[in-house]
């Protein structure tokens, strides 16, 4: 198989052997770590979840490519283009409550990290008092929360109001992102509710772009 298909293929098969050896490969024939990551890591990790969502790939599996996925981001990780810029701000970053998937907050941890931001990274399954907790700690200029599952975009929408009835909203522009929300469920539908600036980031690069944008 042809280098990117080969990593893709491993994150599929949850196969660790070589990985780290392929992904010198890769990098050593001029392909950028976030080439890698998105072109064939991803894809990957797309197989993996129509799969899992077919009933053709058991949890355990799933889980097993999970760790797959993370060693390989961790060891691309140093190549990653990393700007000089530092203290261009602070966000909280977190998975909500009841929510265990985080290889996509974390990276958007690394992409704003790289990117000069400071990222306050809670972790997963984190209920919305923590997540202000921090917030407050930090002096944050954002919030930022992951999740994956349907029912995380209901905690989201329930997090929303419970910073609305703190009074905290004002000064906390919220960005949300995963893969069971959608553009128009966040910038209509949450964006009606908050009383604040809430905004959808489809994928780690948008939401540096919004973070960008907030700290204009
Ligand atoms: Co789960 N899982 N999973 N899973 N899992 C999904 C999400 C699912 C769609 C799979 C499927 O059915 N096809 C499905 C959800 C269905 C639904 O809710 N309707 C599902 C399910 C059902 C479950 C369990 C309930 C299974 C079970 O126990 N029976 C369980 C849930 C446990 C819980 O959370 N309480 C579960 C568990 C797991 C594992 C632990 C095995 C593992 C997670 C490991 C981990 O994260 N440490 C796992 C995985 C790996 C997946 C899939 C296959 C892949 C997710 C992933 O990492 N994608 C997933 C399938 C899918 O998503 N289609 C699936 C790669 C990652 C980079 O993408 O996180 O979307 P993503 O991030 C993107 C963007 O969304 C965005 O940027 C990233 C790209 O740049 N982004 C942000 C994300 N967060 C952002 C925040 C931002 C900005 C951008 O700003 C704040």
């Amino acid at each position: 198989l042809p280098l990117g298909e080969r990593l893709s293929r491993r994150i599929v098969d949850g196969e660790r052997h070589g990985l780290e050896g392929d992904l010198d490969e890769a990098i050593a024939s001029g392909r950028t770590a976030l080439e890698i990551i998105n072109d064939s890591l991803l894809a990957g990790m797309k197989v993996v979840g129509e799969l899992f969502g077919r009933g053709e790939m058991q949890l355990p599996f799933v889980l097993t490519s999970a760790e797959v996925m993370k060693t390989a981001v961790a060891h691309l990780e140093p190549h990653i283009e990393k700007t000089d810029d530092e203290g261009r701000g602070t966000i909280v970053l977190a998975t909500v409550k009841g929510d265990v998937h985080d290889i996509g907050k974390n990276l958007v941890d690394i992409i704003l990290t790289n990117n000069g931001y400071t990222v306050v990274n809670l972790g997963i399954k984190q209920p919305v008092s923590e997540i202000l907790r921090a917030a407050g700690e930090h002096r944050a200029d954002a919030v930022g929360m992951s999740g994956l599952l349907v029912k995380s975009t209901v905690v989201m929408r329930e997090n929303l109001e419970e910073m609305n009835s703190r009074g905290v909203a004002a000064d906390l522009p919220v960005l949300l992102g995963g893969a069971a929300l959608t553009r128009a469920y966040v910038e209509g539908d949450l964006a009606e509710i908050y009383r604040g600036e809430v905004r959808y980031a489809r994928d780690a690069f948008e939401g540096l772009r919004l973070m960008d944008a907030i700290m204009q």
